[in-house]
């Protein structure tokens, strides 16, 4: 069989997987965006279909204080007894904790917080016991992958916190798993930093707390030497075993936008490679590389990788696919018959650790094209965005003037935050809104009263991670702002699509 990575495009980075019964499911890092943590279903490891988020409520998600890429880093996905378990670090709160569930499909519990530093925590089980992992510091000051046991119903540290494994040396050891595989346990972990050099390392042991050694061939996968392929930073991954036992890692990696461009703008994506564990060897994807074009015999020829419906309003719903900047503000937001209707408020999406009346969906592939209505821009101003963050974005919107409504296109790119393209339009009728996405470009265009309007293009590498830092990637996103917070003027959207 042949399938394309990334197996989940657009900005899902960090992923960890497990299998409970003939499924598979995923989770990913979700950062300062609401609802946290996107949940994926899987039968064949290819094919997700996200069924939710882990993290749906203000009590469970504190993101008060979550600037650009604050909050929600890494997560692992465990099965335990029945009982699900995602564990995180939220960096702009208190740290650690997790939440678990016995309803895949339903809520998950309130935050059982855990004393432990480091970051990508995991959590192991082994005969009824569970173990604690970060990329933390022990008692003796000493750091790396540390491992301490927890009460699993109270999230309280149990015994000595030990440093069990330094790495192979390189920087930013992080993401640390552990797994059993023939009665020898494996820890698996990324280096390197999540840019191009990152990398995935592996050691084992025939104790749970080491000493452990590394295996005969790290990094086991990294494309860090493939100068020029457009997938570039793989690490960060977890293992999981199919019902033939075959092992199979999801990891990150991102699309760079040119051979000699070193962008990405749509985010660190999942990927998938088949690993194959032989004692003190583990080789991973292709020749330790992940391909965008992966070949297996692992997965029936028969199987299909499901190509991306078209999107509209009529196949995505409100936070699920749609995501909010921080909160939702009561109230703001209405979904009907196929229209989205948002009541604007002061807050703007240049402002920090603000609440903008903003919903985004993630842009999933580098090339594409979209188109959204615009039926009425509520009391002032309403538009279409892609937004990287509060400094990176590019908006094409509608105001209103004295007597009339102005077309405009906003650069926002750090310090320089400018209109560079504006038109008196008509007062009243819809406007259509068209952006195309090329690999180095954006371009856009709008109707208007049935005129064409052209707001030219712009570099999409000023919207990259290169640029802008940070761990998130470009969302799609539909806008509503005025001078007053309790405007009953909505913004009107309707005919969205978007396609690649
Ligand atoms: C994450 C760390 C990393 O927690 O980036 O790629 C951090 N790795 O492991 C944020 O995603």
């Amino acid at each position: 069989m042949r399938y394309q990575n990334p197996v989940l495009p657009g900005f899902y980075p960090d992923p960890s997987v497990c299998k409970y019964g003939d499924k598979y499911y995923l989770v990913t890092s979700s950062f300062q965006f609401f609802p946290g943590v996107p949940l994926f279903e899987s039968d064949d490891l290819v094919n997700w279909t996200q069924i939710g988020h882990v993290l749906t409520r203000k009590s469970q998600l504190p993101l008060e204080d979550a600037s650009n890429s604050g909050s929600i880093y890494a997560p692992t996905i465990r099965v335990n007894n029945g009982r699900f378990y995602m564990v995180t670090t939220n960096i702009s709160s208190k740290g650690n904790f997790y939440v678990w569930t016995d309803d895949i499909y339903g809520e998950w519990s309130e935050p059982v917080w855990v004393e432990r530093d480091g970051i990508d925590p995991s959590l192991y089980f082994e005969d009824g016991k569970c173990y604690f992992m970060s990329n933390g510091t022990d008692a003796k000051g000493d750091s790396g992958v540390t491992q301490c046991e927890i009460d699993i119903e109270t999230g309280k540290v149990l015994s000595e916190v030990v440093t069990v494994w330094h790495g192979t040396g390189g920087r930013f050891l992080e993401s640390p798993h552990l797994y059993k595989f023939k009665d020898t346990y494996y820890l698996m972990a990324a280096e390197g930093g999540t840019e191009y050099g990152h990398m995935v390392v592996m050691a084992y042991s025939d104790n749970i707390y080491g000493p452990f050694t590394e295996v005969k061939n790290n990094p086991i996968l990294t494309n860090r030497n493939l100068g020029g392929y457009e997938l570039q930073g793989c690490g960060h991954g977890d293992l999981v075993e199919d019902n033939n036992g075959n092992i199979w890692m999801v990891h990150l990696g991102f699309r760079q936008i040119g051979k000699w461009l070193l962008y990405h703008t749509i985010g660190r994506e999942t990927c998938l490679v088949p690993v194959t564990i032989a004692g003190d060897e583990v080789y991973a994807g292709y020749k330790g590389t992940t391909t965008l074009t992966v070949d297996t015999e692992r997965l029936p020829d028969d199987l299909v990788q499901k190509k991306e419906e078209v999107t509209t309003f009529k196949n995505t719903r409100p936070g699920r696919e749609w995501i909010y900047i921080r909160y939702p503000r009561n109230g703001k937001y209405l979904w009907q018959d196929e229209r989205v209707y948002l009541f604007g408020v002061k807050d703007k999406l240049d402002d920090d650790l603000a609440y903008p009346t903003f919903m985004g969906i993630r842009q999933k592939q580098p090339e594409g094209k979209m188109s959204v209505t615009i039926e009425a821009c509520g009391d002032n101003e309403a538009g279409v965005t892609l937004y990287m963050d509060n400094q990176h974005h590019i908006d094409i919107g509608v105001k209103k003037t004295c007597g009339g409504r102005k077309l405009f296109k906003h650069v926002s790119i750090g310090d320089l935050s400018v209109v560079t393209d504006e038109f008196d339009i008509p007062a009243e009728g819809k406007i259509s809104v068209d952006i195309v996405f090329e690999k180095l470009h954006y371009g856009f265009s709008v109707n208007a009263g049935g005129k064409e309007y052209d707001l030219g293009k712009n570099q999409s590498r000023y919207l990259s991670t290169e640029v802008a830092g940070g761990f998130t990637g470009v969302l799609i996103g539909l806008y509503a702002q005025t001078e007053i917070d309790d405007s009953d003027t909505p913004a009107i959207f309707s005919d969205l699509k978007i396609e690649y």
